[in-house]
């Protein structure tokens, strides 16, 4: 399978541009759009509490629990569409997954802000697999050193891209989604990883 290695420094980054085929990819949408059952946290910053930009859910093995942006959520059982994603994944990349996060971005408002997926859950070096279906976005990477001469990377993730970010990615590297004020659809994001216990 066509893979491109992004070849940024202290990072371990594979993108797939085309790792689901596009009528597969736009099927698994629609039926996630239905099947998962999507809410809206809250966040809570600096004592305010704001609805958190675009809808998320979160499936995995029974027995683990995840804490994200201050939110402690237990995973709903696996569904039969998710399980058939994680799986390809797996016969792609040597790697096992337990669980998965799913964001569903509405439109070009819906985003997420700048962060690394360093929680203590996955280990010292989490590996995450994104999937997106759907509308094309931005997904913007920052080295969380070299500020002033802004060490950062952009790319398009299309709907049936894969995107394995490895190793010491999550230490070094901080990426979002950004808002957007191009009149878009709607975008499925999924990051398989691995809660260790
Ligand atoms: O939507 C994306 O591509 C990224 C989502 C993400 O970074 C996350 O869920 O931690
Ligand atoms: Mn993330």
């Amino acid at each position: 399978m066509k893979s491109l290695n992004l070849s940024l420094p202290d990072s371990s980054i594979t993108f797939y541009p085309e790792f689901l085929p596009q009528k597969l990819s736009n099927q698994l949408y629609l039926s996630l759009l239905e099947e998962v059952d999507w809410t809206q946290n809250d966040i809570t910053i600096f004592g305010k509490t704001y609805k958190v930009p675009r809808l998320e859910a979160w499936y995995g093995d029974q027995d683990k629990s995840y804490t994200y942006s201050g939110i402690t959520m237990s995973p709903k059982p696996w569904l039969d569409s998710l399980l058939f994603i994680k799986s390809q994944i797996e016969s792609e990349i040597p790697q096992h997954f337990n669980s998965v996060l799913i964001n569903y971005y509405r439109n070009g408002n819906d985003r997420v802000g700048l962060h690394s997926d360093d929680e203590k859950e996955l280990g010292p070096l989490p590996s995450i697999a994104s999937v997106s279906l759907g509308a094309d976005r931005l997904f913007r990477l920052k080295h969380k050193k070299f500020k002033q001469n802004g060490l950062s990377e952009s790319l398009t993730l299309p709907g049936g891209s894969l995107l394995v970010m490895e190793g010491i990615t999550q230490k070094h590297w901080k990426h979002e989604v950004p808002r957007t004020s191009k009149p878009i659809g709607g975008r499925i994001n999924l990051t398989y990883r691995n809660i260790v216990d």
